[in-house]
């Protein structure tokens, strides 16, 4: 695009951008001696660089004068990097990177670490330790409905488990693993009070995954599943004993739509593969992805989660126990009237409820419409028992007719949907490649209830978008981001794996706007946004000898005066403290053989006072952050001379900060 054409418009528009530039106090010496026009530097710095209105105007949204922060926090997941990472918007600046599943060895995570051992332990899957994870979708601890700062959840697509996140410290607490599925996928949602993290299964497999049973006998013995895990709050855990599981079809389970307000109680997971394709090409079987798409229609599980908890308390539901797990077999949940279906067009991927709880939006891949569902309208089918017949499981089927609101045409391969404050949503449009707005019942503005607004071209492939609150009873909308699938021709080309692309939108005005874009790593499948005042972070560990893991004093913290090496037979452990620029003590001579324990404690109380714990051929380095106790296990088992030394440059004399391991023959 020739950008010295859209200069033309310019003298209106930047006499707008200087005006908001002023409100916002930016560019003060820039923009000192203009009165009524520019001032020459400004005017310079547009030519000398091309910049049409439009981009003036995005970047004075978007920047933030350094030393200023963010308006808000968004949490995006980091895909097959196994992680999530934040960043600050409007800036669009990448905040930290939160490792979940995958090691971090600036963050001392999974590198060594006793507390990182520990949580890989716990999310071991079919019983082998997994250094990776597939993260799909993040999702913020809620509190009525709407986020109140203080857990982060993430699940790992590639393995069936779910990281748990204190927003405190900005580090994982717990991984849990579902031992009846091996891949999980729409648990992205929590209820209204966090009391459940929803976790749907992806792929059909028997329960549990770990049974052989062959594809032959898929439909007969492959299931699916959703599992209710209980969140408890002050010990920030999700708890496994005390979790439920509904047995579903082996359709592939997909995403989910957690009930609001008058919803609540309810989830909406859609589905694909009603067909029950199982793979085997090489013997003439038709691919999955046709074999997999060949019903006009697919089934949306509608599920009221709150009778079975209530039921399952009273004793009122039979359930059966496998793999230490409840399972509630789908005859049972339909007896209870937990669970129903309604048709859904063609291999649908987006299940999106509105902030009031009213309505589903539901939008398949294969189809160029959201269908938007009317909890109102289930309810009354349900009560009247009206339905168009059961799938081959026996559930019941709600009449698509009378269970829908409305379908918008809104173009190809629509996937997600979030909302904003103003009554409009926003579908992603994988195929089209655009942000494609509608209006909802009742639009701010006035416009035609569920007719399409305004399709906004996004660069490329977007997946998943994000509005600030999106998912919540109350959407703060303002900015919307749409996370791209790969960034070809929209960055420094860096080879053939091109980054991915988080496309920034201002979504406050009557149209949406194009503000930024921002390469990413690792497939951004769904993000969380929310405004920064919600998140209190420490800004040092609350005690001396804290331990992260645990959020309580570390039992093996040392306090300054009491270093020391204490061996017990081929144990040796070192009470260890850390302070600028020193490790007490700095001489460990060990045996070969012996059984090394290493207990470091931070006794710093300053803000800026991390330090590492590089040890040199042992694939360890610890962040021990200032008041953390961190341990580390490991066993000397070869000869030598290891510096160890502080691998964050803390103080003038970091470089001395430093020590020697000697393991003697
Ligand atoms: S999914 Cu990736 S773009 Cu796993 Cu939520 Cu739709
Ligand atoms: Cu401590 Cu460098």
């Amino acid at each position: 695009m020739d950008k010295r054409i859209r200069m033309a418009g310019y003298t209106l528009a930047a006499a707008a951008a200087v005006f908001a530039a002023a409100q916002l106090g930016a560019g003060k010496k820039l923009f000192a001696q203009i009165g009524g026009g520019l001032s020459p530097a400004l005017e310079s710095i547009i030519k000398a660089r091309e910049l049409s209105p439009d981009d003036v105007e995005a970047a004075l949204k978007t920047f933030v004068p350094p030393g200023s922060y963010d308006e808000f926090y968004m949490f995006a997941s980091g895909g097959q990097a196994g992680n999530v990472e934040v960043f600050g918007v409007p800036s669009m600046r990448l905040v930290k990177n939160i490792p979940i599943f995958s090691p971090d060895s600036w963050q001392g995570y999974g590198v060594g670490d006793d507390e990182s051992k520990r949580l890989f332990a716990q999310g071991k899957a079919g019983g082998m330790t997994q250094t990776w994870g597939d993260v799909h979708h993040p999702a913020l601890s809620q509190t009525n409905g709407t986020y109140d700062g203080q857990f982060l959840f993430a699940n790992d697509k590639a393995n069936g488990r779910i990281g748990v996140v204190d927003l405190r410290d900005f580090r994982v607490k717990q991984i849990v693993k579902n031992p009846l599925t091996a891949t999980n996928h729409c648990g992205a949602k929590m209820t209204e009070n966090s009391e459940y993290y929803v976790e749907g299964a992806q792929f059909g497999t028997p329960l549990p995954f770990t049974k052989y049973v062959p594809l032959e006998r898929y439909k007969e013995e492959y299931r699916g599943l959703v599992t209710f895990w209980p969140f408890n709050r002050a010990e920030g855990k999700l708890e496994q004993s005390k979790t439920f599981t509904i047995e579903l079809p082996p359709y592939y389970q997909d995403l989910g739509g957690m009930g609001k307000k008058v919803s609540n109680g309810w989830v909406f997971i859609n589905t694909y593969n009603a067909e029950m394709a199982w793979p085997d090409d090489l013997k003439g079987k038709a691919p999955m992805e046709i074999a997999a798409s060949q019903r006009e229609m697919d089934f949306l599980h509608i599920i009221h989660w709150k009778r079975a908890e209530e039921l399952l308390a009273k004793g009122q539901l039979k359930y059966k126990t496998i793999s230490g797990m409840r399972v509630i077999p789908i005859e049972e949940a339909v007896a209870k009237g937990i669970l129903y279906e309604a048709g859904e067009p063609k291999s649908p991927h987006g299940s999106d409820v509105t902030p009031d709880g009213s309505f589903i939006t539901v939008s398949g891949k294969l189809d160029p419409h959201v269908t938007i569902f009317s909890f109102d309208k289930i309810q009354k089918a349900i009560a009247a028992k009206k339905y168009e017949g059961k799938d081959e499981f026996g559930i019941p089927i709600l009449p698509f007719k009378d269970v829908i609101e409305a379908q918008v045409e809104v173009g190809l391969g629509p996937l997600h949907t979030e909302y904003d404050d103003k009554g409009y949503a926003y579908t992603s449009m994988f195929l089209d490649s655009s942000i494609n707005k509608w209006s909802l019942d009742k639009p701010a503005n006035g416009e035609k209830p569920w007719s399409m607004i305004q399709s906004l071209p996004v660069h490329y492939n977007t997946g998943h978008l994000v509005v600030a609150g999106g998912d919540t009873v109350k959407p703060w909308g303002h900015y919307l981001v749409s996370l791209n699938k790969w960034s070809l021709d929209r960055a420094l080309p860096v080879g053939p794996l091109h980054p991915q692309n988080l496309q920034l939108i201002d979504i406050s005005g009557p149209q949406m706007k194009l503000l930024s874009d921002t390469p990413a790593v690792g497939e951004p499948h769904y993000a969380v946004m929310a405004p920064a005042k919600l998140f209190k972070p420490w800004k040092v560990y609350p005690d001396v000898g804290y331990s992260a893991l645990t959020g309580k004093a570390s039992a093996t913290a040392t306090l300054p005066g009491k270093e020391r090496v204490e061996r017990k037979g081929k144990d040796v452990h070192v009470f260890m403290t850390a302070i600028r620029s020193h490790f007490t003590p700095d001489r460990i001579e060990v045996n070969q053989g012996d059984k090394v324990h290493l207990h470091i404690t931070n006794v710093e109380r300053a803000e800026d006072a991390t330090h590492g714990f590089a040890l040199s051929a042992h694939n360890i380095n610890l962040s021990v952050d200032p008041g953390a106790s961190v341990d580390v296990d490991f066993t000397a088992d070869r000869s030598g001379v290891f510096p160890f030394y502080c691998s964050e440059f803390c103080s003038a004399l970091h470089m001395e900060m430093m020590g020697y391991l000697t393991v003697k023959k």
